[in-house]
């Protein structure tokens, strides 16, 4: 039998995102824990078929259409998704003059009115792409709205932005005027 993958990427995901310290680790400044100290944890609850080691962290990163997890040096960190109170750091950067946010016909109304909020994360994120858009928003409606962003006019409005991934950017807020409805 061989390791499941997937499952262990959405581990990993929730030890470095969301509760670190269920794993007795702890998170520097940039999100990077220890790759050991990751594996230890890991290989203590036996939940594997076998010991994960530094290999198969880097095929998950490999293998994945989504770059969730990055290795630099003897660490490892998630690159989005977090909910740990400690904030985490991201570098600023200027993104697309436009980005899109894949949301459900649910959320629409409330996201009109009060503008995109990070919800249960540190951050609200975006995408490059109406493509990668339509990936999360499938997450929760078969026919996610696709939202674009004019990235420019919320610079302009105060908004920071942060570079989650290649494809991903994070920023604190956007505001409801900066939001046209694409689909
Ligand atoms: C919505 C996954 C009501 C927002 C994905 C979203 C992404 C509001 C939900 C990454 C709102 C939060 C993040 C408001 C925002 N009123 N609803 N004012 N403002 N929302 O999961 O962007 O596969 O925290 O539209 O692919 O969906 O895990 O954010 O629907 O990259 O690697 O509140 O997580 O990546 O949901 O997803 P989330 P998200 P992974």
């Amino acid at each position: 039998m061989s390791i499941n993958y997937t499952e262990l990427s959405k581990e990993i995901s929730y030890a470095l995102r969301h509760a670190p310290w269920e794993y007795e680790l702890e998170l520097d400044a940039e999100g990077f824990v220890p790759i050991e100290q990751l594996l230890f944890a890991l290989n203590e609850s036996e939940k594997y078929e076998r010991n994960i080691d530094l290999t198969d962290l880097e095929h998950i990163i490999k293998i994945s259409e989504k770059k969730r997890h990055e290795i630099v040096a003897n660490k490892i960190r998630a690159l989005y998704g977090h909910s740990v109170p400690q904030m985490i750091k991201k570098i600023a950067g200027t993104p697309p003059a436009i980005l899109y946010h894949g949301t459900t016909h649910r959320a629409l109304k409330s996201i009109l009115n009060e503008g995109l909020k990070p919800m249960r994360r540190q951050y609200v994120h975006l995408s490059i792409d109406t493509d990668m858009a339509t990936q999360v928003g499938k997450r929760r409606d078969s026919t996610p709205i696709i939202l674009q962003i004019d990235t420019v006019k919320a610079e302009d409005a105060g908004v920071h932005f942060y570079i989650g991934n290649e494809r991903v950017w994070l920023c604190d807020f956007i505001p409801a005027d900066t939001l046209t409805i694409l689909r």
